[in-house]
């Protein structure tokens, strides 16, 4: 066999596979349609969550109801889960065109594939560094949050082109009489249907969120095997992030010169021993912690509300900075905005369940306020800066 017939069978066996249903425009732009829904979620919830960790000045959003952020942080997590097994159907889907050749066959063509590259690589890299994330796994030299967040825009930004370039696609295959202006070629026995791979892409996903979702979805505890985190495992029933130890707090809790000290914006300070923050009027609230990386729980927490260890201290309450004794490591602290401090939900705990807290939890005394990122509850409070 001469090696020019063996590069004509190649390519009749690629133009062949080409053909196949599983691989035509129909296929394409119903993975495309899925996945974009679930993209979006994922797109809008995560900056949600951005916005909720990067309060901008002039928004003050306001408090809401205690588990909003459960909801939303659990779409990110489920739907960003989900589209890792339909994106590689989708790429599956177009591999023929991806791999075609000649790799570019007109200058409009070549400004099509070089927008492929953050579009694919995009995707894979939000998906990929969000998985990571959850896993607790950071492979990657940059820090999380900036790269996912930065990553998402230029993704939105190659979906908007892709779309702008593909809705005709989709109008025409998905459109009234799509299916019949679409013909592929009749399946072979054993070949791979359209319905097969959506089916398969879909059952993916669906199992990848029956064993993950628990971790966050109380009703789906029981078929959480793949998720890190379960949310009752852990001291006093509820899991831990960073432990005392990690943080450098181990004493903290039984330290007697521990101190909460509350200062003013103009430098005047007032301090109080634990003894004078459990002879304050004591609140009790049922609130979740619902950590980015995907896991949330619920528990009781009594304590005294900001506001009230603020007014103690003789000050009117508003926007705060809440300092941590921790000494290693980033989320030491935290801000709260006026709407929050104003909140008498928002609690300085000292006790969880009614046991008081462990030191993993923050002992002496932590921050739980209603719909608030889980990096943002800070343990092992130390002072409350008014500014
Ligand atoms: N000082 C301090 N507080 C912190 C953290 C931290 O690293 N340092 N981690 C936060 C994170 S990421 C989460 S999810 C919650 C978890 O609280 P838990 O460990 O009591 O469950 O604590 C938050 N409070
Ligand atoms: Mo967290």
């Amino acid at each position: 066999m001469t090696l020019t017939r063996i590069a004509d069978q190649v390519e009749a066996s690629r133009a062949d596979a080409a053909d196949r249903e599983v691989h035509d425009a129909r296929t394409a732009s119903i993975l495309g349609v899925i996945l974009g829904v679930s993209f979006l979620i994922c797109f809008l919830t995560g900056m949600w969550s951005h916005l909720q960790q990067n309060p901008p000045s002039w928004l003050e959003i306001p408090i809401g109801p205690a588990w909003a952020y459960r909801v939303t942080q659990g779409l990110h997590i489920i739907t960003g889960l989900a589209s890792i097994p339909l994106l590689l159907a989708k790429l599956y889907s177009v591999s023929p065109k991806l791999l075609s050749r000649p790799p570019v066959r007109s200058p409009l063509h070549a400004m099509e594939r070089i927008g492929l590259l953050p579009l694919v690589g995009g995707s894979v890299f939000m998906l990929a560094t969000g998985a990571a994330n959850v896993a607790r796994w950071y492979p990657f030299k940059f820090f999380f949050p900036v790269g996912h967040f930065w990553g998402a825009w230029v993704l939105l930004g190659a979906t908007m082109i892709h779309l702008a370039l593909k809705v005709p696609v989709v109008r025409r295959t998905l459109g009234r009489g799509g299916a019949v202006t679409v013909t592929s070629r009749p399946l072979r026995l054993g070949e791979l249907s359209r319905r097969g791979l959506l089916v398969a892409a879909g059952g993916a996903a669906a199992l990848l969120t029956l064993l993950t979702a628990g971790q966050t979805v109380p009703f789906l505890k029981r078929t959480t095997l793949l998720a890190p985190r379960r949310p009752d495992i852990g001291p006093q029933g509820l899991p831990v992030n960073r432990t005392a130890s990690a943080a450098g707090t181990e004493g903290l809790g039984a330290d007697p010169s521990y101190r909460l000290v509350v200062s003013s914006a103009d430098g005047t300070e007032r301090s109080f021993t634990l003894a004078e923050l459990q002879a304050m009027s004591q609140r009790t609230e049922t609130l979740p912690i619902v950590c980015v990386e995907g896991w949330s729980a619920e528990a009781t927490w009594s304590g005294v509300s900001v506001a009230d260890a603020i007014r103690a201290a003789g000050m009117e309450p508003g926007p705060v900075t809440v300092r941590s004794a921790q000494t290693r490591g980033g989320y030491r602290n935290s801000d709260l905005t006026g709407s929050a401090v104003s909140d008498e939900r928002c609690l300085l705990a000292l006790r969880i369940n009614g046991e008081p807290l462990n030191a993993d939890h923050g002992a002496p005394l932590r921050l739980i306020a209603p719909n608030r990122p889980g990096v943002m509850q800070t343990k092992w409070v130390e002072r409350l800066e008014l500014s």
